[in-house]
């Protein structure tokens, strides 16, 4: 039986590239997809014309399938909704936030649509709305986090609903895709793992301090606010928890937060930038091409899943 999700989307692995910001752009986008997973350009940050400019890229780069991650928090959604349809992008992910008033346009122009959810309740209701998909995205993932863990999430999430779950959060090789397959998901998306790629558009000094990351590098500050976000630790991330532990207004913590993920990748400001990365940091020891990383976690996970138990079974 062919995986539902690349019999869907016509590609050859059920692997997504997380939708980041400022980071899922050219050329790291069709790397993805000429690898044989699925690229998505992570439009948060971007005008409706850089969108457009970097779909039209990608299109350049890769005949094969992509996707548009729209992330909800930004203003300028309905406008960069619009660019999608007009270019005719496949599919589309969401995330921070409810895509409901985006659905109707989206599926009658034949766009698949595949949420972020951290929740059963909102996979759910994503269903309900005409979702293609679900991805179910635990709270070891880097940037916007929810509060569950992948572990335990996305077989509730799976039990849940009918349509095909991918598996985000905490994933970064082989080990890791096995594991969600073993929960039911049918694909998996991972950001943090191909943000240390070859081919991702991002300082270097970003790329190695994820290298350097141990097992216990990452916090989520700005959760008191309503916006969790998880990054890297360092200068900046430190000084915003202890603003929250001491209540300081919401706008001085804004104020040093604002334009962080630019300034992490774009500058390599590795103090006073917001290094976004997920608890997967501590994995990942080297940079390497997108297309190694692909096929040795396509690899490792099926020579795992074929595996028997090393245990009776009744
Ligand atoms: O969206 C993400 N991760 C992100 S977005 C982002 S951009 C940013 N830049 C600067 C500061 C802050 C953010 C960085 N990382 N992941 C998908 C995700 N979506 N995680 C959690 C959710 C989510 C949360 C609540 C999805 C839906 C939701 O619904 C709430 C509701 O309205 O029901």
């Amino acid at each position: 039986m062919k995986n539902r999700i690349c019999e869907m989307l016509g590609i050859r692995y059920p692997i997504f590239l997380g939708g980041m910001a400022h980071v899922a752009r050219e050329p790291l986008v069709s790397a993805v997809s000429n690898a044989g997973g699925l690229g998505i350009i992570g439009a948060g940050g971007m005008s409706p014309e850089e969108l457009d400019r970097q779909i039209q890229l990608v299109r350049k780069a890769t005949d094969r399938p992509f996707g548009v991650n729209l992330m909800l928090m930004d203003p300028k959604v309905p406008e960069l909704v619009e660019v999608v349809l007009s270019a005719q992008v496949p599919m589309v992910t969401t995330g921070a936030g409810n895509p409901a008033k985006y659905m109707d346009s989206l599926k009658g122009a034949g766009v698949k649509v595949f949420p972020v959810v951290p929740a059963v309740a909102l996979a759910r209701r994503m269903e309900k709305l005409g979702a293609d998909g679900v991805i179910a995205e635990g709270t070891e993932s880097g940037g916007h986090v929810g509060t569950e863990t992948t572990m335990a999430l996305v077989p509730q999430v799976v039990d849940a609903v009918r349509v095909p779950v991918v598996a985000a959060g905490g994933i970064a090789d082989g080990r890791g895709m096995a594991a969600a397959l073993a929960l039911g998901a049918e694909g998996v998306q991972l950001g943090t793992r191909f943000l240390a790629s070859v081919e991702a558009p991002v300082h270097e000094k970003y790329k190695q301090a994820v290298l350097k990351a141990s097992d216990r590098a990452t916090i989520v500050t700005g959760r008191t606010l309503g916006r969790p976000v998880r990054c890297l630790l360092n200068k900046l991330t430190r000084t915003l928890a202890k603003y929250e532990a001491e209540g300081r207004p919401p706008e001085e913590f804004e104020s040093l937060a604002v334009g962080g993920l630019r300034r992490a990748v774009y500058e390599g400001d590795l103090e006073g930038g917001s290094l976004m990365a997920g608890q997967v940091a501590g994995l990942i020891h080297e940079i390497k091409p997108v297309a190694e990383i692909i096929e040795e976690m396509v690899r490792e996970a099926a020579e795992i899943l074929s595996r028997g138990v090393d245990f009776p079974v009744p």
